[in-house]
């Protein structure tokens, strides 16, 4: 292993020859710093094309975004010291706490030392004579290492649809995943495309201090309340005194969000009992909580699914007050999607200052420059446009970057019926580079799997310096297996029956397919510890520590050659 860890990353970069190339800056490339740097001692830079540390929550501060994961379990877990010295003052973390947060991990770690920021990675060319990636930034870099991660986030690329006359408007137009410091929307109008998750935080947040809110809606949600009550010291110290416990509890479960799953189907109640136990969902808050907690059975019995559909239903009609405007935000098809909950998102359709308009009914015409002309011939006129309409989810860091593998495949040719990963980090003919929530990943609370992962890809690069492997690539046949056993997966869920990201069903012309692991983390962590158990099958290891298996696959490819 090299031992030139020290480097000191400038504006210039000081090497031009490293262990490991990181790219991404949030969660996952973080910790993949400190693992390959302060672990196994390696030579290894991330460039970040951010001016700082933070990743989603670099990029993410329009009012009111926040983790709807609870705030006990939006964070590491690998140190236990970090854990103990952990603060929150809600139930959920807000933005600016998240961006705190990492940017005290990464002075804690002295990361940033090792980080080149304002670089964006253009060209990943794995170079088959010399076996190492060669990399190439927009700064001008060029540079190689033996092992590439792609730290790029999941939920990173925005989606910015191509709305006839978009580009005429002559407001300020935002989408909501790229937000600059700065935007005071105070007493102005304001029109918000899109409510999803984003879309729900952002329209709750900013109806009270807008002048006039147009909500532009395609799809009407199902959300549940967050209760994001304040949190007392005394409540924080006892989580700190069961840390162990908690995490443990998270990765033995399914969605990874620090609580109990249900075991009880909700047919298996009386009608009276399920309302109840919805009920108890409802005042008790969270959108997990709510599809999970209450019953084992919601994102996946047709039956159970309708009774929670139902309830959220009933409780839209009873929470909005123009009955022509609750009928528009109710939804009628399955409660399928990633479950949301919201700080009064409903209610804000109360104020005389919010509109709703539903584009199935009256869809846009054009944005003008004034703002955005409907169907009817109305034309709202605005000063704010803010498109919450979401991100070009998985793949779309990866589609966008000239990243070749073995013999110069293409990754937009190897996904273009939709992409794929052997255990969401690998991908064949793409040799030593790991995915950090590639393709095929689990669909959880994201931190405990983004850890998951950074510690199997850690591991096994220990392995390979440990016993000279020169590369290590995903079999073909077991990528399209665990690919099948995810498909298997998802479709024993109502998810596939729903339009929605997690399917690349939101941006135009992207392939339909899922793109998650559903069987949860705890199957999911299983399945890696067999892998390593198993010295890697389902990969072919090369070099001089190779396995006689490895070593015969060579051979045979040698003697073809
Ligand atoms: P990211 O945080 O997305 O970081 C990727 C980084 O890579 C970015 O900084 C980006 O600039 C950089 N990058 C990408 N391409 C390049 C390139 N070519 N060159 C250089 N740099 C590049 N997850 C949950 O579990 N719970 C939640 O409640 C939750 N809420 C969310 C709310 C919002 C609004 C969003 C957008 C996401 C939310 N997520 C949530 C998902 C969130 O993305 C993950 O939890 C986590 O932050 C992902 O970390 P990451 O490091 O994998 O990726
Ligand atoms: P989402 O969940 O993809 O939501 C995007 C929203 O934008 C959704 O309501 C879309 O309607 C709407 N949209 C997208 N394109 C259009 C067009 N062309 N016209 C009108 N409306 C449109 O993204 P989010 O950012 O809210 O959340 C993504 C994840 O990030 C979330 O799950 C959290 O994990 C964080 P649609 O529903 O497709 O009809």
């Amino acid at each position: 292993m090299s031992n030139k860890s020290e480097n000191k990353m400038t504006d210039t970069m000081v090497s031009k020859e490293f262990d490991a190339i990181i790219i991404g800056a949030g969660f996952g490339g973080l910790y993949m710093l400190r693992k390959l740097r302060d672990e196994l001692g390696l030579n290894a830079c991330v460039f970040e094309k951010a001016s700082d540390v933070g990743g989603t929550w670099y990029w993410n501060r329009y009012p009111g975004a926040m983790s709807d994961t609870e705030s006990f379990v939006y964070c590491y877990s690998f140190d236990k010291d970090l854990l103990q010295d952990g603060n929150w003052a809600r139930r959920y973390v807000h933005q600016p706490e998240i961006l705190a947060y990492l940017n005290k991990v990464a002075d804690r770690f002295e990361l940033r030392r090792n980080i080149k920021f304002n670089t964006e990675v253009k060209g990943m060319h794995f170079n088959d004579a010399t076996n190492l990636w060669e990399v190439e930034t927009d700064k001008g870099d060029h540079v190689t290492a033996k092992y590439l991660v792609t730290a790029v986030g999941l939920l990173s690329q925005t989606n910015i649809p191509n709305i006839k006359g978009r580009d005429t408007f002559k407001g300020q137009f935002l989408h909501t995943g790229a937000w600059p410091q700065g935007v005071d929307l105070k007493g102005k109008r304001v029109g918000v495309v899109g409510t999803g998750s984003t879309g729900v935080q952002v329209i709750t947040a900013v109806a009270p201090e807008v002048k006039h809110l147009t909500v532009f809606q395609r799809s009407p949600q199902y959300s549940v309340p967050a209760r994001n009550d304040p949190v007392t010291p005394e409540e924080i110290a006892d989580v700190k005194k069961q840390y162990d416990e908690i995490w443990a509890g998270v990765r033995n479960s399914i969605v990874a969000f620090g609580f109990e799953e249900s075991t009880v189907p909700a047919m298996s109640v009386s009608e009276q009992e399920r309302k109840a136990v919805f009920q108890k969902g409802w005042e008790t808050g969270g959108g997990f909580r709510f599809m999970f907690e209450t019953f084992c059975d919601v994102a996946v019995d047709p039956a159970a699914n309708a009774a929670a559909a139902g309830f959220i239903r009933k409780k839209i009609a009873e929470i909005v007050k123009d009955p022509v405007t609750a009928q528009k935000l109710t939804p009628h098809d399955l409660y399928a999607k990633r479950p949301l909950c919201d700080s009064g998102y409903y209610q804000a359709f109360n104020q005389d200052n919010v509109f709703l308009e539903d584009l199935r009914d009256n869809p846009i015409a054009e944005i003008t420059p004034k703002g955005v002309k409907m169907a009817d011939g109305v034309e709202h006129e605005l000063d704010v446009l803010i498109f919450a309409t979401g991100f070009n989810a998985v793949d779309g860091n990866y589609t966008r970057l000239d990243l070749r593998g073995r013999d110069g495949v293409k990754i937009n040719d190897q996904w273009k019926d939709g992409p794929t990963g052997y255990l969401a980090m690998t991908t064949a003919n793409f040799p030593n580079m790991f995915m950090i929530m590639g393709p095929h990943g689990p669909f959880t609370n994201l931190p405990p799997s983004i850890e998951t992962q950074v510690e199997f890809i850690s591991d096994t690069i220990e392995l390979m310096e440990k016993k000279h492997y020169v590369t290590i690539e995903a079999k073909p046949e077991a990528e399209k297996k665990w690919v099948s056993d995810c498909n298997d997966a998802a479709n024993s869920t109502l998810f596939p029956k729903v339009d929605s990201w997690i399917f690349g069903r939101n941006v135009p012309g992207k392939a339909n397919a899922n793109m998650f692991y559903f069987g949860g983390l705890f199957a999911y962590r299983r399945v890696l510890d067999e892998v390593k158990a198993s010295d890697y099958d389902g990969f072919v290891l090369r070099g001089p520590g190779a396995t006689a298996k490895a070593n015969t696959t060579m051979a045979a490819e040698n003697s073809d050659a």
